[in-house]
């Protein structure tokens, strides 16, 4: 398939996420040691986890456990007892937890302000939508690929949940079962909704006040969702398809 008919099919699946996961509505404190989700990109119950996560603002370590992936799946059967997605740890109250509406309440009532918001706590909201965003992806970041390589280092990728091209990219390294940080850069004004180039142009003096933004802007001269660090390899790049050709010929 083309990348072109990727994007839009992933759009279509960012609609189905009725606005969650794009803003930073809930903005919480960021946990002093880092948060670790184990999950699959296309799980519609691992989704809803991400977009609280972009709500909160809040960066994740992630372990993808594609179906037949074998680097992070056993270690989730040793500590929960079981092969089920999502699962949390957070090495900070040393819980463990699966259940998406439980992660999703404890990351709200432990890093936010109170409960979680309605779009999350109602399933009837939450969960069909998801399940359409899957649907509409074909299965894509759910089935591992046996033989891809593995890294030493995790690798980093600024990017918000509902962004249809980042999607594009956490699909290919949950296949490739490859461990990365997410950096959320959800949007918290009102130039962060204008895309890169449109900004570059009526704005080049944009100053973003979310953090990551910031960071990435000093980092890298721009702000672009999704932008890719790869510490093996020292490379650092901006667009969906250079990401994931570069990561096809990198460690598939
Ligand atoms: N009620 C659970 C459902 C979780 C669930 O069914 N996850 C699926 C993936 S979408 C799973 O773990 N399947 C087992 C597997 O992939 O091995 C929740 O909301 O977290």
């Amino acid at each position: 398939m083309s990348h072109a008919f990727e994007v839009a099919t992933s759009l279509l699946a960012s609609v189905a996420e009725q606005g969650r996961g794009i803003q930073i509505t809930s903005a919480g404190r960021q946990p002093a040691e880092m948060l670790e989700l184990y999950d699959m990109e296309g799980c519609p119950f691992c989704r809803v986890v991400r977009e609280a996560l972009t709500d909160l603002d809040i960066d994740v370590m992630i372990y993808p456990c594609p179906k037949n992936g074998v680097r992070f799946r056993p270690l989730v059967e040793r500590l929960g007892g079981k092969q089920q997605f999502p699962f949390l740890f957070d090495p900070n109250t040393d819980q463990t937890m699966y259940e998406s509406a439980d992660i999703v309440e404890y990351l709200y009532a432990t890093y936010g302000n109170g409960p979680a918001p309605q779009r999350w706590r109602v399933k009837g909201i939450r969960t069909p939508a998801s399940f359409a965003a899957s649907v509409l992806r074909r299965g894509r970041g759910v089935q591992a690929e046996t033989s891809s390589r593995d890294t030493d280092e995790p690798l980093e990728l600024f990017s918000f949940e509902a962004s249809p091209f980042a999607r594009l990219v956490r699909e290919r390294l949950t296949e490739l079962e490859l461990p990365h940080i997410v950096r959320q850069v959800g949007r918290d004004n009102a130039a962060d909704w204008l895309m890169p180039p449109m900004r570059e142009r009526l704005m080049p003096d944009y100053q973003p006040t979310q953090r990551n933004r910031r960071i990435l802007i000093q980092r890298a001269g721009r702000v672009a969702v999704p932008y890719l660090i790869d510490p093996n390899t020292g490379a650092e790049l901006f667009e969906s398809k250079s990401i994931l050709d570069y990561l096809d010929s990198t460690y598939a």
